[in-house]
Order: C-alpha cells, then structure tokens, then sequence
C-alpha cells in the first residue's frame, strides 16, 4: 500500500450518483445508507421522548396536589406505565443505536455498516414496533401493568383486555430491532476498520457501542423469552407463570430483570462513550487512561450480567443468595468509579472550553455522581428494604435514567449535529436549555428521594393531605415542567441552528476522530473518497496527518482508493489490526427490509386481535421478504 498527496477529481460526479438513493419516497424506504439511517433513528426516537414527556408532566400535574382529579387511576396507571416503557424501548435504547449507527462507521473509516441492508430492517422494526405500542394510546388502552409487567398481575385474569398484549408482543417486537443492530455493531466494529485502525486504538465511542452490542446480544433474548412466555400464558392459555398450574411468578422475575438490569448499562454505557468522545474534546487533551477507561466499558459490561437480583430483594430468596448479588451490585461501581476519574484526570490539567456540549457533560457528572451513589446505597440489602417501592427508587433511577444518559444524548446532539446537518446549533440557546434542563431536573428529582423517606410510594395515583408531602410535590412538578421548557429550548437551538446556523465546516470542534476527517459536513454519501490511513490514537491529532490510502490491484486493497468509492466498495479487514482483507460492494436501495418487517408487523398485529388470517397473511409476506433478501442469482455468485 502506498501514499498519495493528491487525489484524482475525475470521477467525482460518477462517485455522486451511484451512491445517491432515489427521490422522494421511493428512496425513503429503499434507503440503506447508514448516515439517513441514523438520522432518522434519531428523529423518530425524539418523537417518543416527547410524547413520553407530555405523559410524565400530565402525571406531575394529578401529583401537583393532594387529592387531584386530573386523571382517573386508570389512567394514571397507563400513564406510569407507557412513559417508562416508551423512555426504555422507544427513546434510550433507538437514539444511542442512531448514534451507534451515524457515527460508528465514520469513526472506523468506512462506507457503511457491515450488514446495510440489516440495517434499514432494524430501523423498520423499530418504527414498526413503536406504532404498535403506541397505537395503544390512539384506541385509549395502554398498558397499564407497569413497565416490568410483573405476574400475576398481568396475566390475563386479572388484566383482561388487549392493554398488556400490547406490551408483550411489543416488546417482543422491537426485541428484533435492537438483537439485529448489535450484531450489526460488532461485525463492523471487528471487521470494517480502516488501515492502522488498530484494536487499541478504536475510539471510546466505538468501545462503549461494542460493550453495549455485546450485552444486548446475551440480554435481550430474557426479555424476549419473559414477554412471549407472558403471552403465551394470555393468549394461549399455557401457565408458565400461574402458580396453581405449577408455574412460577418468581420466574418471571429472574428473566426480566435478567435483561432489565443489564438494559441499565446498555444504556448507560454508550452515553459514558459520548462523554469520552466529548471531554477530551473540549478539555482539548487527549482521554488519560484510555486503556482503563476501555476495560471499565468491557468490565461494567461483564458484571452488568451479575447483578438482577437487586430488583428482587424484597422478594424473599435465600439471604445467602441476596449477599452475593448485593457484594456484586457494589463491585460494579468501581469500573464506573474508573472511567469518573479518566474523566477528571482529562479536565484537571487541560483549558477547558465550557461549550454546550462540555456544559452537559458536567451537568451528567454532577448528576451520575448522585445516581450512582444512591444505587450504592439501594445495593445493600436492609436499606433497599425500606425504600424499596418508595419514591426514592423513582428518584435514583431518573437520576441515572433521565440524568446519566439523557444529558449525554443532549451533549451529543451539540456535538454531532452540526457534522449531521452542516449547521451549528445556537449556542446561547443551547447554553439556556442546559442550566435550564440542568436545574429543573434536581429541582424534579432530588425531593424525590426526601419523599421516599417520608414514606411516599410510587404508583400511588394521588394522597391525601396532611401527610407532609404537599410542597414537595410542587416543586417537584415545576422542576418536571421547566425541564420540559429546556428540553424544548434545545429544539429552538436545533431549528435556529437549520435555519441560520453557521456553517460547521469540515471539524468546527478541532476534534481528533476520523468521522471529522470527511471532507465536508454532512459527510458525502460515500463518506470517505479514499480511505484514510490512521496512525494513532486520535487521528486528527496526532503529528503524522491523517493521509488517504490508494487501492492496490488485489482484491483486499482495491477499494481503498477513489475507484472504491466509484464501484460502491468498502475495504474489509481482520479483527484485531486491521490488515487488509477482502473487498465489500455496499448492496443498493431495496425494498426488501422493509417488507420483511412490514410482515412480522402485521403477524403481531395479527396475535394482537387474535386473527388467524391476519396472523398467516402476515407470515406470508415475512417469508416472502426473506426468500427474496436471501435469493442469490448467477450475477450475485459472480
Ligand atoms: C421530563 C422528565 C421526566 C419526568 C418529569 C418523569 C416523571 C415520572 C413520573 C411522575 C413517574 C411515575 C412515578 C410513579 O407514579 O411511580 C415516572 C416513572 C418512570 N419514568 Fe420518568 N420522568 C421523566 C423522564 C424519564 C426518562 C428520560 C426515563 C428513562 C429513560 C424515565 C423512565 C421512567 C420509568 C422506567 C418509570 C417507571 C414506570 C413504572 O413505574 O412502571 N423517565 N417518571
Ligand atoms: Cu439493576
């Protein structure tokens, strides 16, 4: 492999239309392009996040005061219960694997994931799933079991109605989406990585995607178990989890938490990767520990698997049992304790710029810290007892909910936006929704915990007076409501940014990862006309620049030059030092993901009313979606 100064400009326009989709509609659901592909999981996510908040300020307004008659209890317990599982199912864990999706390949140094066409699939079940669930709330039958869906309360004796169907096969659903993501997250990590891109010096963001995708693989199969063996007991009338049948609740419990507390991580892991990407930046020095901070991402991940017993110790297991996984919720603070200190010893010596991006990266320190000492604390066993179901948990987990990874994907939009959109964001209006998002949210959360210890239980639709809990209360639903104003702030910053932003230029950050190395923001659709050569740590930082490979004439080598880009090819390399191995043509638009995921769609549809036709229509157009991605023809073998 050799260098070049110059690249050739003759093919540029060639370059342009073999990677441009179609117009309109037709392009839009044919699109494979990772890059529109993770911008729209991160608009559809939002969306979520918005309707998610109207209901947690509509829940804050029948709390504002003693005795309320906002909403009946019906209603608030569909409302408790959506909320948090639109938040997990439909904002957290799709934004992270739009950024996963946009920004991961860049940061490699190639043209797209290394499965495109899975890709869009995994964006159409996630859209797919999200109607689903959300359709609950156009026919006004949400669920409304919590969103653990504990038994025997959900079972179908005691919630009868489609409510808590729509919970089970909606969470099977979008299961798919985010199992098909992380293997898509790990082949391209191991196996799509530009020259030089050695394993020990992949950047942070890439390291916290990998550990999140790892745990997704081995979590997400419990819930999906748990949610179909629900249904199964609903639909079909099986007793998995009905005792006087021999089943087991407890059961249910094991393999939901089984993947509900390593959710917690995978979420929270890939949030500490944006910090990692962003204080460096900003701190304008390079991450101190980087080998630490990258084993702490493995390691929480690692012992994230060994922790779900915490949720169940008001449930009466054997105490030797509790001890182990309450000695083993403690241990897991120390690889988070790690990366706080990789995170300080960054600041400490560096000129700390204090932009919208560093403000929520502080913000989220100052928040975690709280977050995480307050899990420490509900880890040991007498003292969980005594808070457990009180609005102390609710305080702790949106302290890391809401705190530690929302303020993270804030910081992120800053961040990466103007790479995304060619714009940056308004930066006196990001700077106002910080500090307004920054003290609504411990205005909202932090009397939280003070009201768990006056013994107020979460759940609860409303309570009486008298009980010392009434100015709380109200401050706590003006905190929710003027988070609710930052957040919105932030979309005044991103529409003011679209609309008179300055330009962002190529690396209007001065950052040192390779998806600032693209030639113009947004990225051109091939990302990268020839593939950069990286000689470090952070490419863009280090003293040798940043040069761009030339292709060789043997099939490991022949993409990694402009007649790569030309012939839609991406260069594949080996695991760990990213040598040279074959040559990927990138698949073109189809229409086939979509309608794979269109047919599972209308089978869950189909369970849900309890119609066979629908069921087996929708079968038949999965199968035949599949048939078609895997049809292979004399042209495709050559
Ligand atoms: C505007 C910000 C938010 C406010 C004001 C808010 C408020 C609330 C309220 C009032 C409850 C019900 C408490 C109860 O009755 O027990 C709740 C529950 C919950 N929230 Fe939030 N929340 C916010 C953001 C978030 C975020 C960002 C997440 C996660 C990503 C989240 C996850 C949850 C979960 C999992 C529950 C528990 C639902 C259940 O008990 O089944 N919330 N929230
Ligand atoms: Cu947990």
């Amino acid at each position: 492999m050799t260098l070049v100064e110059e690249r050739p400009e003759a093919h540029e326009e060639a370059v342009e239309t073999i990677w441009q989709d179609a117009p309109g509609l037709a392009g839009f659901f044919s699109s494979v392009d990772h890059k529109r592909i993770g911008m729209r999981y991160i608009y559809t996510a939002f969306v979520f996040f918005f309707i998610a908040g109207v209901q947690a300020l509509v829940m804050r307004a029948q709390l504002s005061t003693p005795d309320a008659d906002v909403v009946s209890p019906q209603v608030y317990n569909q409302l408790f219960t959506m909320h948090g599982v639109m938040m997990i199912f439909l904002f957290n864990t799709p934004v992270l694997a739009g950024f996963g999706n946009y920004i991961v390949p860049l940061q490699l140094g190639t043209r797209d994931m290394a499965f495109p066409r899975l890709n869009a699939f995994s964006y159409w079940i996630f859209v797919l799933s999200g109607l689903f669930m959300i359709s609950s709330l156009a026919i006004g039958k949400q669920p409304d079991g919590g969103w653990f869906a504990y038994v025997p309360l959900t079972s179908k004796e005691y919630s009868p109605g489609v409510n808590m169907d729509f919970w089970g096969l909606g969470v099977a659903f979008a299961g798919i989406s985010t199992t098909v993501g992380a293997v898509n997250f790990i082949v391209t990590t191991f196996k799509m990585r530009a020259p030089g891109m050695t394993v020990n010096r992949l950047p942070m963001f890439v390291w916290s995607i990998l550990s999140m995708a790892f745990m997704v693989i081995f979590a997400v199969p419990a819930v999906t178990v748990a949610s179909l063996m629900l249904e199964a007991d609903r639909l079909f009338g099986t007793a998995f989890f009905n005792p006087a049948e021999g089943g087991s609740p407890l059961l249910y419990q094991h393999l939901f938490w089984f993947w509900g507390h390593p959710e917690v991580y995978i979420l929270f892991v890939p949030a500490t990767g944006m910090i990692s990407m962003i204080i460096p930046v900003f701190a304008r020095r390079r991450l101190a520990g980087y080998t630490w901070a990258a084993a702490s991402l493995i390691g929480i991940g690692f012992i994230s698997f060994g922790v779900w017993v915490h949720h169940m110790f008001a449930t009466g297991l054997p105490a030797l049992a509790m001890s182990l996984f309450s000695a083993a919720s403690l241990i897991i603070a120390i690889p988070s304790g790690v990366l706080f200190f990789c995170w300080i010893a960054t600041m400490w010596r560096g000129r700390v710029q204090w932009a919208t991006p560093m403000l929520f990266a502080l913000g989220f320190m100052l928040i975690f810290l709280l977050g995480g000492i307050t899990g420490v604390m509900v880890a040991v066993l007498p003292f969980d007892w005594q808070v457990h179901d009180s609005y102390f948990v609710v305080a702790h987990f949106h302290y890391v909910l809401n705190g530690a990874v929302v303020f993270p994907i804030f910081g992120a939009l800053y961040f990466w936006l103007p790479k995304m959109t060619g714009r940056m964001l308004d930066e006196r209006l990001g700077k106002a929704s910080f500090w307004t998002m920054f003290v609504g949210f411990n205005l909202a959360f932090f009397p939280m915990h003070i009201l768990g210890f006056l013994g107020m239980p979460r759940r609860m639709y409303t309570y009486p007076a008298g009980l010392g809990w009434e100015a709380l209360n109200v401050v706590i639903s003006i905190g929710s409501a003027m988070f609710g104003l930052g957040t919105l702030l932030t979309v005044a910053a991103f529409v003011r940014g679209r609309r008179r932003g300055a330009p962002a230029g190529a690396n209007p950050w001065n950052a040192d990862s390779l998806e600032w190395a693209t030639a113009t923001s947004p990225p051109p659709h091939y990302n990268f006309e020839a593939i950069p050569v990286v000689a470090g740590r952070h490419p863009l930082w280090e003293e040798e620049a940043v040069c761009d490979a030339t292709s060789g004439d043997d099939d490991a080598t022949r993409a990694y030059g402009p007649p790569g880009a030309v012939a839609r090819e991406t260069p594949v390399s080996t695991g760990l030092d990213a040598l040279p191995e074959e040559t990927m043509t990138i698949p073109g638009e189809t229409y086939v993901p979509f309608f794979l995921a269109l047919g599972l769609g209308v089978f869950f549809v189909g369970l849900l009313v309890e119609t066979t036709l629908v069921v087996v229509v929708g079968l038949v157009v999965a199968a035949a979606g599949l048939v078609t991605w895997g049809w292979r023809t004399e042209a495709d073998l050559r």
